[in-house]
């Protein structure tokens, strides 16, 4: 699947433009509606354009220019993804004509940057936490497991009366914590039930758009979650497995959420991928969502005995519209 972010500055219309891969044109004339000053895109998807590098083409057809900053008709590329995977390109076409972008070759790639192994592309993080000052943005806690003794580190155990514990950034309403964009957790666990690393409703009210970047079964297989409101309020949910991946290592566990599409890494390795049930951020009508970890309790309470922890060494989010 390539997806790719389309703006435009409007001026007297629209701009227009065509898609080509590899010389192909895909589909027809297109125009683009979203506003780039208001930070905005279109998401063209494409599917199935087969392995391999690929040259993407976007041919502005109709630049217009009334000589001032005001009255010119601009098209952007925001970004382009490959299965997920930021190919780099963000450019404005601020005159008519062709564009090239490459795209593909390096897929399957990963990159390490700080403490974090992530998919090849997204080295550039906007928000980094390293934990050196204890909880830092991860400051709304709770529960007597929160250990900040080692710097660098924010570890939540398990206690021995099995209280709930976490740290979370602050869910503050629907306009705060984060959109659209990857959110990478570089953590390790001990003990099978309990920890975990997720993305919770930034209004704080469940169910709601909650993403588990990390559970772990009974049996020691981690795995990612998926849950949205029901159609009759309750809970819904699907799971990913995260097969062959020993979550008492250290590792980083990444979860690209997109318009439209949800995709999980592990140490910048694509693992799953939906299109089901994907929430929308608050720029574009849903609510943004806060990054947490922690030690369940709720559903699993006696299965913990104080043994369990997980351990966060960094946390990053990357904005997936670097030009917005
Ligand atoms: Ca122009
Ligand atoms: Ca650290």
């Amino acid at each position: 699947m390539l997806t790719m972010r389309i703006s435009q500055d409007a001026w007297q219309g629209n701009a227009q433009y065509t898609i080509a891969v590899d010389g192909k044109q895909i589909g027809g004339m297109r125009t683009a509606g979203a506003s780039h000053s208001a930070g905005d895109y279109d998401t063209v998807s494409i599917p199935e354009i087969g392995a391999g590098t690929h040259k993407v083409t976007v041919d502005f057809l109709n630049d217009a220019y009334g000589g001032s900053s005001g009255k010119d008709r601009n098209l952007y590329v925001d970004g382009i993804f490959l299965d997920g995977v930021k190919q780099g390109g963000s450019t404005m076409l601020a005159s008519g004509g062709a564009k090239d972008f490459a795209i593909g070759g390096s897929a399957g790639g990963v990159k390490t940057v700080g403490e974090q192994i992530l998919p090849s592309g997204w080295q550039q993080r906007d928000v980094v936490e390293s934990f050196n000052g204890g909880k830092g943005i991860l400051s709304h806690s709770w529960g007597p497991g929160v250990d900040t003794s080692s710097n660098g580190q924010l570890t939540v155990r398990s206690t021995w009366d099995d209280k709930s514990s976490g740290a979370m950034v602050k869910p503050a309403g629907a306009e705060k914590g984060f959109g659209y964009g990857l959110y990478s957790f570089t953590v390790k666990t001990e003990g099978h039930i309990g920890p975990y690393a997720l993305l919770w409703p930034s209004t704080d009210r469940w169910p709601g758009p909650e993403m588990d970047v990390l559970e772990i079964l009974s049996n020691g297989t981690p795995y990612s979650t998926v849950h949205w409101k029901g159609s009759n309020g309750g809970d819904g949910y699907k799971s990913f497995m995260l097969s062959g991946v020993n979550e008492t290592q250290k590792h980083t566990y990444s979860l690209l959420w997109e318009h439209g599409r949800l995709t999980g890494f592990v140490d910048g390795v694509k693992k799953w991928t939906t299109t089901e049930r994907v929430p929308k951020d608050y720029a574009h009508g849903g609510e943004n969502a806060v990054p947490s970890l922690g030690m369940q309790t709720s559903w699993n309470k006696g299965e913990l005995g104080g043994k369990n922890y997980i351990t966060a060494y960094e946390f990053s989010y990357a904005d997936m519209n670097p030009l917005g």
